[in-house]
């Protein structure tokens, strides 16, 4: 195919508001052509699965560069050896060793969110992939924004709530994998402020942007009595996670999923998958703008 070719891809719409699948792009052969389409219904479906595709982590990286600057994951040890940029999220052990980080995170979060500057775009692609379990789900957090009734729309305006990395109440939690941290890593994660509702910045849309995964981070909201926080906090948690708003994807090896960070949020499976069911995906993320 010419570089002057217009391709115009198929999506299909799979949740109720989110998630489409596309079938017809090779990106080994078609990123330059696709690209603009991709991005379109990437902003119009929020996640996309580009189905089928057979990459190198080269070529998979080069589809991250499109999205904006690569960001390495905050846990290091699992970097790609010649894409730093590019993390394994694997159950195998290689050499007596984890090949990957194992879970990458069994509750409902955005990635970064606990940052300053949160991701963008995340991708994952699928190279080995279980039978059953190992699925991803997400939620629209632009409709489930939308949802909500105006006397709500107006008091979440102008909130402004406090994120930390990994904060869970029980510092001694399993899950919580600030222990793997570095005291440089740990530096690096400072608490940081974000509004409650963000704007999104190329179209425009509010998405709530609070999360109730038990580690997650969102610790309060500023200005606001404790109690009073907890349950505006419970309230926005129970309403985004209404099945209504929700999508399941059931992985196939050669999947390419990749989701926008600033109007939805995802929960793995991963903590609950047996360890002899093995699942082995790359992951690049892209680093977004300061919620606002
Ligand atoms: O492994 C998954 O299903 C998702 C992992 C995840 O949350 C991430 O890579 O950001
Ligand atoms: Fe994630």
């Amino acid at each position: 195919m010419s570089a002057t070719d217009i391709v115009t891809l198929t999506a299909e719409r799979h949740g109720n508001t989110f998630f489409a699948t596309i079938d017809d792009v090779d990106l080994a052969t078609d990123l330059d052509t696709a690209w603009n389409d991709i991005h379109a219904a990437y902003l119009a479906h929020k996640v996309l699965c580009l189905k089928r595709q057979d990459l190198s982590a080269k070529q998979f990286h080069d589809l991250g560069e499109r999205f904006g600057v690569i960001e390495p994951h905050t846990v290091t040890m699992y970097h790609h050896d010649e894409f730093p940029g590019i993390t394994v999220l694997s159950n195998r052990t290689e050499l007596g060793r984890p090949k990957g980080i194992r879970d990458a995170g069994s509750h409902w979060h955005s990635d970064y969110s606990y940052k300053a500057v949160p991701a963008n775009v995340t991708m994952l692609y699928a190279i080995e992939v279980p039978e059953a379990g190992g699925d991803t789900m997400f939620i629209d957090l632009a409709a489930a924004y939308s949802a909500l009734p105006d006397e709500t729309k107006q008091r979440l305006d102008g909130l402004q709530a406090v994120h930390h990395y990994r904060h869970t109440k029980d510092r001694d939690h399993p899950e919580g994998r600030w222990k793997l941290l570095s005291e440089e890593q740990r530096r690096l994660t400072p608490e940081v402020t974000h509004p409650v509702v963000r704007t999104h910045p190329e179209t425009g849309a509010k998405s709530i942007f609070v999360f109730p995964g038990l580690t997650s981070g969102v610790r309060r909201i500023v200005g606001m009595d404790p109690a009073e926080s907890d349950d505006l906090l419970d309230m926005l948690f129970e309403h985004c996670t209404q099945a209504c708003f929700q999508y399941r994807h059931k992985w196939s090896v050669g999947d390419l999923l990749l989701w926008d960070n600033r109007c939805t949020m995802h929960h793995a499976t991963t903590n609950v998958l047996p360890a002899d069911h093995f699942r082995t995906i790359l992951r690049i993320n892209t680093r977004g703008t300061a919620p606002a």
